[in-house]
């Protein structure tokens, strides 16, 4: 899950934030000064903001002696993220129905205050942020003193997490354990993307305590047979392109469905990026995979996007957006879909191309 930043800003910088001494002992020192912990992250939290929260709310807990509680906006999505929540027991509440008052200490985990997906608590401060996305936006909602962790340059926030445990010589529990590698796993493709130094250590780290076999039964969860039936749906209209492979789903139940089609068409032999679409409500969701050497998914969405009052975010391989339709009417849909199309294929010097379905090709 990526951060919608306004389609009107500058393409971010990609530094890391400066992380001023030991980050883990400044975050235990300024939660041995609070009673009450709340942990909160992006919409529909994905494996690597569950693995960071129930991480920092257990670090809260075995350095500084104090509850934490986590609450969610959205849903748990995708399968594996739901089995994930089933397998560990990770336990959180709606944030909409619950009574801030006891909270002297707001947390955001793999997000940051004034990011277009994240919801903060009118009128709350937040006090600590541990995250790895780029930061476009001025700080808004920071308290004084919070402390400020944002390394772009690590593939997961559970990395971050799990280094505290590992500085403060902390041991997680098997299913603390669990949750972080399976955050780091998502978040990084197994190690294999985006991955850093502070990674790999967290992840060797972690790997002595990790519940090997919940974490493969969350990896391959059971689908419903609703699943199977939006993928044939997406299957059949799949648009190849040279190189470039879009597939609009039309109406569709989440955006998690449009970014898993997404991961999924980029395996196809010859495709080095896919563009992959779809009508929740009236938000039509974006997911953008790359595999170019020369271009990163974050301009791809961009050029995508021209001319569209849609917000994006991503880096790398990966990026994702949204457009907000005036309805669901199904023309104002084709003809969102013809415009993003036309400029895909601008973007990837393949205009004028025809498209090419599933089964009319052999390679
Ligand atoms: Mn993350």
């Amino acid at each position: 899950m990526f951060p919608a930043v306004s389609s009107a800003v500058s393409h971010p910088v990609t530094k890391s934030a400066p992380v001023v001494g030991d980050p883990a002992r400044s975050l235990q020192r300024l939660l041995r000064g609070r009673r009450r912990l709340l942990v909160l992250t992006h919409n529909n939290p994905d494996p690597d903001s569950l693995g960071g929260a129930v991480g920092l709310q257990a670090f809260a807990h075995a350095v500084a002696q104090i509850p934490a509680t986590f609450a969610i906006t959205g849903r748990i999505l995708r399968a594996e993220n739901q089995e994930m929540v089933r397998q560990l027991g990770i336990a959180m509440a709606t944030l909409q129905e619950l009574d801030l008052t006891p909270f002297d200490c707001v947390a955001l985990v793999d997000t940051q205050p004034g990011f277009g997906h994240t919801v903060v608590p009118a009128g709350r401060q937040v006090d600590i942020v541990i995250d790895h996305h780029v930061c476009a936006q001025p700080r808004v909602q920071l308290a004084d003193g919070a402390f400020l962790d944002v390394r772009c340059d690590v593939g997961a926030t559970s990395s971050l997490v799990a280094s505290y445990f590992q500085t403060c010589g902390v041991t997680p529990s098997r299913e603390v354990a669990t949750a972080l590698a399976y955050g780091i796993k998502t978040d990084t493709a197994d190690l294999s993307r985006n991955v850093s130094d502070v990674d790999l250590r967290a992840y060797d780290f972690l790997f002595g305590h990790v519940d090997r076999q919940k974490l493969a039964a969350i990896t391959r969860p059971r689908l419903s047979a609703a699943y199977f039936k939006t993928l044939k749906q997406a299957l059949n209209k799949v648009r190849l392109y040279h190189g470039v492979t879009l597939c609009s789903l039309g109406r569709t139940g989440s955006a998690e469905m449009v970014a898993e089609v997404a991961d999924l068409l980029l395996r196809m032999e010859g495709v080095r990026a896919v563009f992959c679409g779809g009508l929740v409500g009236t938000t039509y969701y974006v997911s953008v995979r790359t595999e170019l050497q020369n271009r990163d998914a974050w301009g791809l969405i961009r050029d995508a996007m021209t001319g569209e009052a849609g917000t994006f975010g991503g880096h790398g391989s990966v990026a994702g957006g949204s457009v907000q339709l005036a309805s669901d009417d199904p023309r104002a849909l084709r003809r969102l879909e013809r415009r993003l199309e036309r400029n895909i294929l601008r973007s990837m010097g393949v205009d004028g191309a025809n498209a090419g379905a599933l089964g009319e090709r052999d390679d």
